[in-house]
C-alpha cells in the first residue's frame, strides 16, 4: 500500500482539525529510506539471523546474548492485550459531527448548540458476543459507540443498534453475558445465541422479553454498519443555561435507510467473508461514499417523569415515538479510515461516565452500573494510563494531579502534585470557567434493593414491537426463533420458551411450537393489547431510492456482449455503485467479436453472490453458453434470487436467467420491451436490425436500467418470500 496520504484524505484530515493533528504527532510512517533499528534505536545489520556459533559450514547453537533477537521475540510474545469482555469484535472510523439546529433550549453543551462547530469523532461498531476473530454477520446486537473529541473534553455515547437491553439493573450483567457467551464446559457455540443457556436465561428472566424480540428481528443481521440505527439506550439528562433539567435519549438514523441481510445469506457470509461488515465500511469510506447519520434527541421535561405507563428510566423500554417524537438536530459523517487497527480501533476506550458540561446522567439503574464498569474494564484492558493513549486523549488541555502508574507518558514539571498547594497551581474551575456542575437533584428515600412498580411490567412493549412489524419482518422473527430453539437440545428450554412466546402473541407461539416441538399453547396468558407504534419496523426507514455504494456483480464469460457490458458498467459507476466483474477466471476474458477485453475482479469460486447486492448478466451467445454449462455460475444466479436480490439480464442472458430460476411469472415479448417481475429485470433485444429498431431499443434500454436500478434501490424483493411457501403468522 502506498504511504502517501491522498489529497482528499488530507482535506478530510484538515477538516477534522485538532484530533487528526493531535494524532499526527504520534504517527510513524514506514519509509524506504529509514534503516531498521531496535526499539532502543540502534541500527541492525540483519533481521534474518539469530547470533549463533558457526564453524565452517556447520550451524552451532544460538546465543542468548543476542539482544536484537531477544527483543524481537520477547516484544512479540507480549503483543496481545485482553480482548474486550463483550464487544470484542469491532471496527472503527474517524468522522465529524455537526449540529444543524441548536438544542440550547435544553442544554448549554456547545457540542449540541454551536452550529458553527465541527467536532471530530471516532466511531466503533461491534458485535457483542463473539471473540475478536469471530464473523461479522452473526445474529447479534451491534455496538455503536461514538467518542466526541469536544473542546470541553471527551463525550462518549456508548450505544447499540437496538434501543433496549436485556436487563434493568447492572448487577445482572455478568449473568446475561455468561448465559449468552459460549457455554462453560466446551466453549461452544461461538458468537451465537442459538444455545440452551441463552434461551434458558431468557425464559427465567422476563424483563428480557422485549429485547430478545429485537434480537430475533432483522435488526440483528444488518446489511451494513452504514445501514443501521444507533441508540444510546440509557436515559441521560440535559441541563440548560436556566438550570432546567430534561431527560433525554439519543438516536442515530442512517441516511441510507435501515436494511438487513437475509438469514441464509448472513450464515453463509460468516464463512465466505467473515470480515464483510468491516470491509464494507472501509470500502465505502475509501470510495468517498461517506456514511452519514442524523442525530436525534427525545426529550422529556423533568416534571413529566412519571406521566407515562412505563418508567422512563427503564432500559428495557423504548420511548415510543408517537408519544415522544425524535427531534433531529445534528449529523455524523464518517470520512476517514484508521491508520492502524490496534492503536486506534483496539485501544479506543469508551466510558459512559464521560460526559461534558450540559450533559448528565439519570438514575437509570443500568446506566449507573455502566458508569462504574467501563472505566474499570479499561484498567484491566489497557492500564491506568489508558487516557493518555493517542486515540483516547482529549483535544483540550488535561491538567491535574493524577500521576504515575504503569506506562505513564506525560512528564509533569513542577514541585507539587497535590491540591491545594502553596502556589495556587492548577486550581479547579468555576462554573463560569466551564467547570462541570452536578445538577442539584433532591434525593430522599430508604436504602433498599428494589425497583419502581413500573419496572415490573415486562410484556407490553414486547407486544408493541411485535404488532408494529411488517408481515415480512414477522415471518423473519418466527423463523429466527424457530432456528434458535431448534439449536437448543434440552426440551425444557424450548418447551418453556414456546410458552413464553404466548405472552407476546398466541399465533407466534403456536407457529414456533409447530416448528421446534413442544406443546403449542392453547390460550394466551395475557391478551395482546393490539397497539402499534411508528419507527420500529424497518419499512419506516426505506432510505433514498439510490444504488449508491451498492455492490453490483456483472457476470461474464468469453464472448460476452460488449455493448451491454459497457453500458451497464458505466451506468453502475455513474450511480456511484461498485461494479464487480465476475468471470470464470481472473485473467483476460474476450468479448464477442474480439472488440473488448476485460480482466474480471474475481472468479466464480473466489467470490460469492452473497457478497453483492445485485447481479447483472449481459448477453452474448458464447458467454451465455459457457455460463449455462457452469454449475457455479447457475448457482450464483439462483442464490442471488433466493436472497431476494435484483437480477438484470439482457439479450441471450434473458433465457439463461429464466431457465436458471424457472420463474413462471416472467414473460418476455419479442418487441424488446422491459419486463419486470419479482425484481428480475430483463431486456431481450439489444441488437438493432434497423434505425427504428435502434430507437425502440434505446428507449427500452433506458427503461431497463431505470427498472433494474429501481429494483436494487428497493434493497430486496420481499414478494419472493411472501408468495412462497414459508410458514407464516
Ligand atoms: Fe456495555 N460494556 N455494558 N453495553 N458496551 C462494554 O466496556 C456493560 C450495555 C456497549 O467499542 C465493556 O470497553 C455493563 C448497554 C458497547 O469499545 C464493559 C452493562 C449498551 C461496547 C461493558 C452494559 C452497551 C460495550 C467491555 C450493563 C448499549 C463496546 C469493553 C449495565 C447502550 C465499546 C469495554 C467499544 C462494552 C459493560 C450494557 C454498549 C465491560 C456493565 C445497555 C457498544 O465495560
Amino acid at each position: 500500500m502506498s504511504n502517501l496520504v491522498s489529497k482528499a484524505q488530507k482535506a478530510v484530515m484538515g477538516a477534522q482539525g485538532d484530533k487528526s493533528n493531535d494524532l499526527a504527532k504520534e504517527t510513524k510512517q514506514v519509509t524506504k529510506d529509514a534503516r531498521l533499528t531496535t526499539d532502543y534505536g540502534v541500527k541492525q545489520t540483519t533481521a534474518d539471523d539469530w547470533l549463533r556459533v558457526v564453524s565452517e559450514d556447520k550451524i552451532g547453537p544460538a546465543l542468548l546474548e543476542d539482544p536484537f533477537a531477544r527483543e524481537r521475540i520477547m516484544r512479540f510474545d507480549h503483543e496481545r492485550i485482553p480482548e474486550r469482555v463483550v464487544h470484542a469484535r469491532g471496527t472503527g472510523a474517524f468522522g465529524t459531527f455537526r449540529v444543524f439546529e441548536s438544542a440550547e433550549d435544553v442544554t448549554f453543551a456547545p457540542v449540541l448548540t454551536d452550529t458553527s462547530r465541527e467536532t471530530p469523532v471516532f466511531v466503533r461498531f461491534s458485535t457483542v458476543l463473539g471473540s475478536r476473530g469471530s464473523a461479522d454477520t452473526v445474529r447479534d446486537v451491534r455496538g455503536f459507540a461514538v467518542k466526541f473529541y469536544t473542546q470541553e473534553g471527551n463525550w462518549d455515547i456508548v450505544g447499540n443498534n437496538i434501543p433496549v437491553f436485556f436487563i434493568q439493573d447492572a448487577i445482572k450483567f455478568p449473568d446475561v453475558i455468561h448465559a449468552a457467551k459460549p457455554e462453560p464446559q466446551n466453549e461452544v457455540p461461538q458468537a451465537q445465541t442459538a444455545h440452551n443457556n441463552f434461551w434458558d436465561f431468557q425464559f427465567n428472566h422476563t424483563e428480557a422479553t422485549h429485547m430478545f424480540m429485537w434480537g430475533m428481528s432483522d435488526r440483528a443481521i444488518p446489511r451494513s454498519y452504514r445501514m443501521m440505527q444507533g441508540f444510546g439506550v440509557n436515559t441521560f439528562t440535559l441541563l440548560n443555561a436556566k438550570g432546567e433539567r430534561h431527560f433525554v435519549k439519543f438516536t442515530w438514523t442512517p441516511e441510507l435507510g435501515v436494511h438487513s441481510l437475509v438469514w441464509d445469506e448472513a450464515l453463509k457470509l460468516a464463512g465466505q467473508d467473515p470480515d464483510f461488515h468491516r470491509k464494507d465500511l472501509g470500502e465505502a469510506i475509501e470510495n468517498g461514499a461517506y456514511p452519514k447519520w442524523k442525530f436525534g434527541i427525545q426529550v422529556i421535561p423533568e416534571a413529566d417523569e412519571h406521566k407515562f405507563d412505563f418508567d422512563i428510566l427503564d432500559a428495557t423500554k423504548i420511548w415510543p415515538e408517537d408519544l415522544i417524537p425524535i427531534r433531529y438536530i445534528g449529523e455524523l459523517e464518517l470520512n476517514r479510515n484508521v491508520d492502524e487497527f490496534f492503536t486506534q480501533t483496539e485501544q479506543i476506550a469508551f466510558c459512559t461516565s464521560h460526559v461534558v458540561p450540559g450533559i448528565g446522567f439519570s438514575n437509570d439503574p443500568l446506566l449507573q452500573g455502566r458508569n462504574f464498569s467501563y472505566f474499570d474494564t479499561q484498567l484491566s484492558r489497557l492500564g491506568v494510563n489508558f487516557q493518555e493513549l493517542p486515540i483516547n486523549r482529549p483535544v483540550c488541555p488535561v491538567m491535574n494531579f493524577n500521576r504515575d502508574g504503569a506506562m505513564r507518558h506525560t512528564i509533569s514539571r513542577g514541585t507539587v502534585n497535590y491540591w491545594p498547594n502553596r502556589f495556587d497551581a492548577n486550581p479547579p474551575a468555576t462554573a463560569q470557567e466551564g467547570g462541570y456542575i452536578e445538577y442539584a437533584e433532591k434525593v430522599a428515600g430508604i436504602k433498599a434493593r428494589a425497583r419502581s412498580a413500573k419496572f415490573k411490567e415486562h410484556f407490553a412493549q414486547a407486544q408493541l414491537f411485535w404488532n408494529s412489524m411488517s408481515k415480512v419482518e414477522k415471518n423473519h422473527i418466527l423463523n429466527a426463533l424457530a432456528f434458535e430453539l431448534d439449536h437448543c437440545e434440552d426440551p425444557v428450554v424450548y418447551e418453556r420458551m414456546v410458552q413464553r412466546l404466548a405472552d407476546i402473541d398466541l399465533g407466534l407461539a403456536q407457529s414456533v411450537a409447530e416448528m421446534v416441538g413442544g406443546e403449542a399453547p392453547k390460550e394466551a396468558p395475557r391478551p395482546n393489547h393490539g397497539r402499534k407504534t411508528i419507527n420500529l419496523t424497518q419499512t419506516d426507514f426505506p432510505g433514498p431510492l439510490t444504488i449508491k455504494s451498492r455492490r453490483i456483480a456483472i457476470l461474464i464469460a468469453d464472448g460476452f456482449d460488449p455493448v451491454a457490458y459497457q453500458s451497464a458498467y458505466a451506468a453502475i459507476s455513474a450511480g456511484m455503485a461498485i461494479p464487480m466483474v465476475i468471470g470464470p477466471r481472473r485473467a483476460k476474458v474476450v468479448s464477442a467479436g474480439n472488440v473488448k477485453t476485460v480482466t474480471p475482479h474475481h472468479h466464480f469460486e473466489g467470490f460469492r453472490s452473497t457478497m453483492v447486492d445485485a447481479v447483472f448478466i449481459p448477453g452474448g451467445v458464447d458467454s451465455i453458453r459457457a455460463l449455462s454449462m457452469n454449475g457455479r455460475a447457475q448457482h450464483w444466479v439462483r442464490e442471488a434470487f433466493g436472497h431476494l436480490k435484483a437480477i438484470g439480464a439482457t439479450g441471450e442472458a434473458v433465457d439463461f436467467v429464466n431457465k436458471t430460476i424457472a420463474l413462471p411469472a416472467v414473460t418476455v415479448s419479442d418487441a424488446g420491451e422491459v419486463h419486470e417481475s419479482y425484481g428480475v429485470v430483463t431486456l431481450k433485444h439489444v441488437q438493432p436490425d434497423s434505425f427504428s429498431d435502434a430507437v425502440e431499443i434505446a428507449k427500452g434500454a433506458k427503461g431497463f436500467m431505470e427498472n433494474f436500478f429501481h429494483a436494487i434501490a428497493q434493497h430486496r424483493n420481499w414478494d419472493r418470500e411472501l408468495d412462497g411457501l414459508h410458514t407464516q403468522v
